[in-house]
């Protein structure tokens, strides 16, 4: 296997919601979700610079199946946006299924954004919210702190990794995903469609094991 050596000072591990609520018995459990929790940690320990995101929802969030009359989770609707696909309600703010994985080692971690705050627009990406226009303000961080590689781990590979890495890559930056340490939802075949289009705009996918020190 190539090996592929971290620079602690100019990449950055972005962990992306690993939440209750994405684990198994949570609202929108990610199949082995939790198998995520113990890579990530190892990974947490050898990156330096370290950022979380947490997906953070209003109880009353235009993404959930809830406030929609007559829909069920999984449909898809139109929004002011396009398509968005309807959820069990999940990771509400302020609630134990938005906590993070009580496993998961996040003492290091430099930066937590949030996104999904707004009642209006969904946000997978870590960059910008499902709208396309609207910035977390991530990647203002990002190339402030001189960030140039992005390894992208966690929930749900098919959703928030997915557009997370292409977002990354749109703005410029290399993109590792270290796929033993993501899970995915798999809607209809939407892992493999998200690596497709992953590997098609440039997304390296990699295995942990690829990282020396
Ligand atoms: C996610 C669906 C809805 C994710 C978040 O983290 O992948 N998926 N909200
Ligand atoms: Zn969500």
């Amino acid at each position: 296997m190539k090996t592929l050596a971290i620079d602690r000072d100019a990449d950055a591990l972005v962990v992306i919601d690993v939440q209750n609520d994405f684990c198994p018995g949570g609202a929108l459990e990610v199949p082995n979700g939790d198998d995520v929790v113990a890579p990530i940690n190892g990974l947490m320990r050898r990156f330096r610079h370290v950022l979380l995101t947490q997906d953070w929802h209003p109880a009353d969030h235009v993404s959930f199946a809830s406030m929609h009359e007559g829909r069920d989770p999984f449909e898809v609707i139109e929004v002011d946006y396009g398509p968005q696909v309807l959820w069990p309600d999940h990771c509400v703010q302020g609630t134990f299924g938005a906590e993070f994985h009580a496993g998961l080692k996040v003492d290091s971690a430099e930066l937590v954004i949030r996104k999904g705050y707004r009642r209006n627009i969904d946000s997978y990406s870590a960059l910008f919210e499902n709208d396309r226009g609207t910035p977390t303000g991530l990647t203002g961080y990002l190339r402030d702190r001189g960030f140039g590689r992005l390894f992208m781990v966690g929930l749900a590979t098919d959703y928030c990794v997915a557009y997370s890495a292409l977002d990354g890559r749109e703005q410029g930056f290399e993109v590792f995903v270290v796929e033993d340490a993501c899970r995915g939802i798999d809607l209809e075949g939407s892992v493999d469609a998200a690596w497709r289009r992953m590997t098609d705009a440039g997304v390296e996918r990699i295995d942990s094991r690829a990282l020396a020190d």
